[in-house]
């Protein structure tokens, strides 16, 4: 398996090797790896190259460290397409995943000058704030606080929050949510989010912000998310 003839470094052979066990299914997620000196032993290379093999595997999200115990395999990561609007209840149910909501604020307060812009409303008009943390099978997958005019998006509850903001205003007030923007940005968990996030501080997260419209150009929500980078990827189609 090892071909330390090959112009390919070892550790990238290693890695491979280790990542086809994963993609097999022969490694599962939650399981223990050997440790570093018995994969050295086994392959007579160095601690240094089994460990440098498994440093780039858990920045890749394959596996993490636990202090002392060993190394472990990750769970797979999510990869949402980039292409499409979608709601997190739609993108769970997408996967078989049952899609949930922890609230953790329900407000509505004066909207300030900068989200009076981004809502194309008028200083001081009411904007509902709801943060909540997204499930997946119950598992934490992001922190999502959304602001949305309340006369545009009228009437919403705690229960309706608690299912899905899209369904709400697509089928019961009949807009359409048209197109929006997105950026994402790598940031690091802060320790209010990692516990909310259930990783530890200092995790590597991704920050989304997302501004939604309708067809006419009216903004419908402006959302900022933080993911987990460990459960989370995106991918997106090029076409030249
Ligand atoms: C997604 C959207 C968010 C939207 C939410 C609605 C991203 C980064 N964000 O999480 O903008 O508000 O879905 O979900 O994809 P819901 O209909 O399940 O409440």
């Amino acid at each position: 398996m090892i071909n330390k003839n090959s112009p390919i470094p070892i550790y990238y052979q290693l890695e491979e090797h280790i990542k086809m066990l994963i993609e097999k299914g022969e490694l599962k997620p939650g399981d223990a790896l050997p440790p570093e000196r018995e994969y050295a032993e086994k392959y007579q290379i160095s601690r240094m190259t089994v460990r440098q093999a498994f440093t780039h595997l858990v920045t890749e999200g394959y596996l993490y460290r636990l202090q002392g115990k060993g190394t472990y395999v990750a769970e797979r990561k999510i990869e949402q397409l980039l292409q499409g609007l979608t709601s997190f209840t739609e993108d769970m149910k997408a996967r078989g995943l049952e899609p949930g909501s922890q609230l953790i604020r329900f407000e509505i307060h004066p909207a300030s000058a900068q989200m009076a812009e981004q809502l194309a409303i008028s200083q001081s008009d009411p904007v509902y704030e709801i943060e909540r943390i997204r499930l997946a099978d119950g598992v934490p997958m992001a922190l999502e606080t959304t602001y949305l005019s309340a006369n545009l998006i009228s009437g919403l509850t705690e229960e309706i929050v608690n299912q899905s903001i899209y369904a709400y205003i697509e089928n019961t007030l009949k807009l359409q949510i048209d197109h929006a923007s997105q950026i994402i940005e790598s940031s690091i968990a802060g320790q209010a989010e990692a516990k909310l996030l259930k990783v530890s501080k200092g995790a590597p997260v991704m920050h989304i912000q997302r501004n939604s419209f309708m067809n006419d150009g009216t903004p419908v929500e402006l959302v900022k998310s933080i993911y987990r980078a460990d459960r989370y990827k995106f991918m997106i189609q090029m076409k030249r």
